[in-house]
C-alpha cells in the first residue's frame, strides 16, 4: 500500500526539491510515497490571510491560529475520502493520524519509521512562529513527534526527515535489498567504517606530506568473507560500545548479541 503524507505548511516550496533527488526520488516517482502539500495560507481568510496572531497573556512572538488549520484539515479529510487525483483514497473507516512536530513529542525512532513505512500514512502539521494554539493540538493531534532537543524555526525539516526515512524503506527504492539488512540501525548498532579505492592512499592525498601512507584494513582485501563479516561486526560493536553504550544495552535486551559478541565486548577497553 502506498504511504500517503498530507503536509500542512506555510512553506510548501521547501518540500519540492526533496522529491526530485537521490534514492528517495524513486519512491515518489512510483507513488510508493505520495506527498500532498497543503499550503496553510490558502485556508486563511480576509485581505491579510492571517495565519498567526499575538499570544493571549502577552509575551514575545506569534501563535498559529486554530481556524485556518481546522479548515485545512477539513479539506484534507474530504480529499482523503474522495481524492481529486486517484491512488490514495483511504479504505473507508481509515482516518490518517494527525502528527504535530514539536520538541514536546516522542523522539522519532527507526522503529516508528518502519511502522510508518508499512502505511497508510499521516497528516503532518508543520509549526512556525512560537507554535500553535493549544486547542488545535488538544482537538486534532493524535501524535507528537520530535527530532531532538534544539530550537528550530519550524516543523518542516522534521516532516522532511520523516518522509525521507519512510521513503527509503519502500520496496525497490534502495538498489539492493541487502542494503536494508546491512543498514546500521536495522540491527540497532552503529555502522562499521567503509573503505573504497585506492587500496593505499598516499599520505599527501590527505595533506600529511612525509607521513605514512594509508592502507585499507588488510582483512577487507583478504577475500575471506567470514573474517570480513566478523571484523565488521566487531567494528560495529566497538564503536557502538564507545559512543552509544545505551544501544549495546538495548541490543542485549533484545537478545541480539551472540556469545562471540559478548566475549569481544568483555575484552574491549572503552
Ligand atoms: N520547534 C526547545 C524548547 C522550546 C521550544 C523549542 C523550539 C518550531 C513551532 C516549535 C524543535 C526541535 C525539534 C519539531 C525548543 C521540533 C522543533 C523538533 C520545533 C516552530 C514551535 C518549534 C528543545 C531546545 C528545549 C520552535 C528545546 N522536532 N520551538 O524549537 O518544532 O520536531
Amino acid at each position: 500500500m502506498a504511504v500517503r503524507f498530507d503536509v500542512v505548511t506555510l512553506f510548501p516550496e521547501l518540500f519540492a526539491p526533496f522529491q526530485n533527488v537521490g534514492v528517495t526520488r524513486r519512491a515518489f516517482e512510483t507513488r510508493a510515497v505520495d506527498v500532498r502539500l497543503w499550503p496553510l495560507r490558502e485556508h486563511a481568510e480576509g485581505v491579510y490571510r492571517r495565519v498567526d496572531d499575538r499570544p493571549f497573556g502577552g509575551g514575545p512572538g506569534m501563535v498559529m491560529l486554530v481556524e485556518p488549520l481546522v479548515r485545512c484539515l477539513a479539506a484534507i479529510r474530504a480529499d482523503q475520502a474522495a481524492p481529486a487525483s486517484p491512488s490514495s483514497a483511504q479504505p473507508p473507516g481509515q482516518r490518517l493520524p494527525v502528527i504535530w512536530f514539536s520538541p514536546a513529542g516522542q523522539r522519532l525512532t527507526q522503529r516508528r519509521v518502519q511502522q510508518m513505512a508499512e502505511g497508510p500514512g499521516a497528516v503532518l502539521v508543520c509549526g512556525r512562529y512560537e507554535g500553535v494554539d493549544q486547542r488545535f493540538i488538544d482537538a486534532h493531534v493524535d501524535e507528537e513527534l520530535s527530532l531532538g532537543d534544539y530550537v528550530l524555526s519550524g516543523g518542516e525539516l522534521p516532516a522532511l526527515t520523516l518522509i525521507d526515512a519512510v521513503a527509503r524503506l519502500q520496496p525497490g527504492v534502495l538498489h539492493d535489498a541487502a542494503s536494508h539488512e546491512q543498514d546500521s540501525f536495522s540491527d540497532g548498532l552503529l555502522d562499521c567504517p567503509h573503505y573504497s579505492r585506492p587500496e593505499v592512499l598516499p599520505a599527501a592525498a590527505v595533506g600529511a606530506e612525509g607521513g605514512a601512507d594509508l592502507p585499507v584494513p588488510p582483512v577487507l582485501m583478504s577475500g575471506h568473507h567470514a573474517q570480513i563479516a566478523r571484523w565488521r561486526r566487531e567494528q560495529q560493536l566497538a564503536l557502538t560500545a564507545r559512543r552509544r553504550p545505551e544501544l549495546i544495552e538495548a541490543a542485549r535486551a533484545r537478545g541480539e548479541l551472540s556469545k562471540k559478541d559478548e566475549d569481544f565486548l568483555r575484552g574491549l577497553t572503552l
